[in-house]
């Protein structure tokens, strides 16, 4: 939604007396905030329960919806995981990355703007 501007002169009272609004004042509408997919991408080594694993882990997915993921990501390359503002986004892909290295699978993620 594009802000907009009320001045005094739109806001003239026709049948006398003082404007109502003594100076100019601007009504801003806060701007929805851009959101990301988080997607899950396949590679040939890490093994199928750890990708459901770490799904219902950082996004909250119960197991069925989180093998319907893996599975998504598995015979088509990539999976989405989820949808959210760009630091939050961001976090998830970190977390699962550093996650995938600590156990020493090469999991990746990445994001992508809806
Ligand atoms: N392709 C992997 C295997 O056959 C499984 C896998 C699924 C890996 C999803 C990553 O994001 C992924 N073990």
């Amino acid at each position: 939604m594009i802000p907009f501007k009320k001045t005094a002169q739109n806001t003239h009272n026709p049948y006398g007396g003082n404007k109502t609004f003594a100076a100019t004042q601007t009504l801003v509408r806060p701007k929805k905030p851009a959101l990301y997919k988080v997607l899950m991408l396949n590679d040939d080594y890490t093994p199928m329960d750890f990708v459901v694993f770490v799904v219902q882990k950082f996004f909250n997915k119960t197991l069925e919806e989180a093998t319907a993921i893996m599975v998504q990501v598995h015979t088509t390359g990539v999976g989405m995981c989820g949808v959210y503002t760009l630091e939050v986004a961001e976090t998830k892909v970190a977390q699962v990355r550093d996650f995938g290295a600590q156990h020493l699978h090469p999991l990746q993620c990445t994001l992508e703007k809806e």
